[in-house]
């Protein structure tokens, strides 16, 4: 059967966790907090209303239905200011490789993300074309790890679930990928992610033999 594969973006394609981190964490010290690095694991692959609903209980503080969403916009006009000069120099190592070998053999490729900035962010590094079809948070209504996403870019892709293959980051997109009965290939740590059906640590250790095994696989 025609497979397809779809990527998330934050931590599999660029690492944006960073400026997601650096906007969360200004916000919070506006409000008189902190946020370490590790909390922002938690933000990992979960949209940008629940990410404030964890920081807000992180801060112990009551929002009201105004607060919240004016530090909604906050929050996204400073990482939009992050991200303005991404170029291709913030794609993750050997992306483009798996891209390139994919579109070579015409595998076709979807991009399944949370973020309502995805589109931006592949056009600012030079990676819009490979994607035959983009699903991220302004397509879908329930977050990861909801299947949502997954299942509608396989749709869009014309390839089954079941023979759709699933890059994260996430555990939240794992979980995601897996109740969507797609092969699900963790990217990051092994531990964290091991729900995953296979476990790489970035994309350096996946060789074309592994990606065409997957395409050939019945
Ligand atoms: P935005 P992914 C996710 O992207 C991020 O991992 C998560 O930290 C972020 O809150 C979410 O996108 C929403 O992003 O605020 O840009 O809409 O990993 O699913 O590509
Ligand atoms: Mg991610």
């Amino acid at each position: 059967m025609k497979k397809g594969f779809i990527f998330d973006l934050d931590g599999v394609i660029v690492d944006t966790a960073k400026y997601h981190y650096l906007a969360w964490k200004k916000l919070a010290n506006e409000l008189g907090f902190e946020f370490t690095k590790e909390q922002n694991e938690l933000f990992k692959g979960v949209s940008r209303k629940r990410c404030l609903e964890i920081l807000l209980e992180i801060g112990k503080i009551e929002a009201t239905k105004e607060q919240f969403g004016t530090w909604m916009v906050e929050k996204n006009v400073d990482y939009l200011k992050y991200i303005e000069n991404m170029d291709a120099s913030e794609i993750l190592p050997d992306v483009p490789r798996v891209l390139q070998f994919l579109k070579d053999r015409e595998i076709p490729i979807a991009l399944g993300s949370a973020s309502k900035n995805a589109q931006p962010i592949l056009e600012k590094v030079g990676l819009l074309a490979y994607f035959d079809t983009i699903v991220d948070g302004n397509n879908v209504t329930k977050a990861k790890p909801n299947p949502e996403v997954f299942l509608l870019a396989a749709k869009q892709i014309g390839v089954n679930a079941t023979d759709c293959v699933v890059f994260e980051d996430a555990v939240a997109g794992v979980e995601a990928a897996n109740a969507a009965n797609m092969i699900t290939i963790g990217i990051g740590d092994s531990e964290v992610l091991s729900e995953a059906k296979y476990n790489f640590r970035d994309f350096t250790e996946i060789n074309t033999s592994f990606i065409q095994d997957l395409i050939n696989r019945n």
